[in-house]
């Protein structure tokens, strides 16, 4: 009797192991990548010069390492390498970017690079060839130095510009892609490049410039997502939706009711600000959003805010305008506020928040921002879930840095992590993820990090010229899981002296 009931229970255990292990059919697998972060080839077969371009070459003391995406790892010319790597791994998706300059080098429709439009054929037809779907980010912060020339996203003239060059990659490359992403990060391009140095074009307009460029930003989504609605989706039968990155926040004491109000807040500022506009029924920047920047700009002497609501038009013509809801996460702050923060410059994003202060927790990586905490990723999904009326998600990117390691626990453990995360929401909470994206096939150049942090599966060594590509112990691990949809338990994917 005894042996029975220790036999049913072993069982049971084991059957909610398998079902908390496995992934729903359907569910899909990809891995991602960014035009400028692998192609190369800067500034030959047409290509013209893009702000991230401009950035490393005039200003190289701002990239850890001195080095730039001149070669980076010559996808260009080695781009079968990286699709045999794809289906090394036997993923369902890929994740890549266009070029804007590369296609269209003067920024604008009136000149077609032929050598570009080659070069995207010939990898969308590599990627067909094996069976790979690709998915495909028309805006991955390469702007050509040209539109900068004019403002860049602070320009509203960027809401046409945009629209033309989706328009003409829809008609020109619609036969083949079917899942479009129009913008990566609108957060990182907005305050990290307008209000701040941290990402081209690095220009440190703290709480002006940010703004400017979320009101041009989120109206051009909209733009490219109709266009795409009322020309092309009968005809090309595909999907159009926006990745939007965020560090999630939490109170450091959840039991501090005035730090979960402010966890909120910080969670408004930075997914909501985008997300808001697009994902709710009311539509229009978060509430909190506009009010703290209108108290600050008073207090400035302003007499407007610098972040004023949409108007109806616009509040109507932005709401949904996305098929999913796409996720880039990596990692959780918390909120140790209220209190001003030392660092917060003024005017600013971060001051406008209420100035909430934050620490990391979770270990490190060799990001400086990317800490391992995996609940947070669980607590971001069902957030998302009651406050944006159950979308479907795509999670388009989540990944883990390190010096380049071949033997990479670290990365393993954190994908382990991050996937278990992703199933407990499914099957415990219901949250439609549909599908993930690997950050990132190989090494790459990671952004004013350089090479000196490594998000890959795949070691590149750069100090070759023919960059080869060598698999890692996680390009194992994520082949295992992609090959039978369920976490893999090998023990030799897990550093049994860490466990
Ligand atoms: C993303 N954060 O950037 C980008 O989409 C990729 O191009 C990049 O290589 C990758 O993630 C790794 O950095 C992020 O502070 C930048 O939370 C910053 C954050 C997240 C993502």
């Amino acid at each position: 009797m005894v042996w029975l009931a220790i036999i049913g229970l072993l069982t049971l255990c084991h059957s909610g192991i398998a079902h908390r292990t496995k992934f729903p059919d359907g569910f899909t697998f990809g891995v991602a990548t960014a035009a400028h972060q692998i192609e190369g080839a800067w500034n030959i077969s047409g290509k013209s010069e893009n702000v991230w371009d401009r950035l490393t070459h005039s200003r190289p003391e701002l990239i850890a390492d001195g080095t730039n995406g001149d070669v980076a790892t010559d996808s260009y010319h080695r781009y079968q390498e990286d699709v045999d790597a794809l289906a090394y791994l036997g993923v369902d998706f890929y994740r890549l970017s266009l070029s804007w300059s590369r296609i269209l080098p003067s920024g604008r429709n009136n000149y077609i690079n032929p050598d570009g439009i080659r070069y995207y054929n010939a990898l969308l037809d590599a990627l067909a060839e094996k069976n790979i779907e690709p998915l495909v980010t028309l805006f991955h912060w390469d702007l050509p130095q040209s539109l900068q020339d004019l403002g860049g996203w602070a320009n509203p003239k960027m809401i046409d510009f945009f629209r033309d060059y989706a328009d003409f990659c829809f008609r020109e490359f619609g036969d083949k892609i079917k899942s479009w992403i129009t913008i990566n990060e609108p957060y990182e391009i907005c305050e990290d490049g307008y209000g701040d140095e941290k990402k081209a074009p690095a220009i440190d307009s703290h709480g002006v410039g940010n703004y400017l460029c979320s009101d041009t930003l989120l109206k051009a989504h909209a733009e490219v997502f109709h266009l795409y609605n009322e020309t092309y989706r009968e005809k090309q039968n595909g999907t159009i939706m926006i990745s939007i990155n965020s560090i999630w926040y939490e109170p450091s004491d959840p039991e501090n009711t005035e730090q979960v109000t402010l966890a909120e807040t910080a969670n408004q500022f930075k997914f909501g600000w985008f997300a808001h506009p697009i994902f709710t029924e009311q539509g229009g920047y978060p509430a909190v959003m506009v009010e703290n920047i209108a108290r600050e700009s008073m207090q400035e002497g302003l007499t407007k805010p610098r972040l004023q609501q949409f108007d109806d038009y616009w509040i109507q013509r932005i709401k949904g305008t996305s098929d999913f809801l796409g996720i880039n996460h990596y990692t959780t702050f918390l909120v140790t506020g209220p209190g001003v923060d030392p660092t917060a410059k003024s005017p600013s994003w971060l001051k406008d928040t209420g100035a909430v202060t934050t620490m990391e927790v979770g270990e490190d990586s060799a990001s400086e921002w990317l800490r391992v905490v995996p609940a947070g990723f669980g607590n971001l999904l069902r957030w998302c879930k009651s406050s944006y009326n159950d979308p479907p998600i795509y999670i388009t990117e989540n990944g883990f840095s390190d010096r380049g390691t071949l033997e990479d626990y670290g990365r393993i453990k954190y994908l382990n992590d991050y996937l278990t995360e992703i199933l407990n929401v499914i099957y415990e909470d219901n949250v439609r993820v549909l599908g993930y994206a690997l950050w990132t096939l190989v090494d790459n150049f990671e952004w004013r990090a350089g090479f000196s942090e490594r998000f890959g599966v795949y070691y590149v060594d750069i100090t070759q010229p023919d960059r080869p590509r060598t698999p890692k112990l996680s390009a194992e691990y994520y082949r295992a899981l992609v090959a039978t949809r369920e976490l893999p338990q090998d023990e030799r994917f897990f550093d049994q002296a860490r466990l």
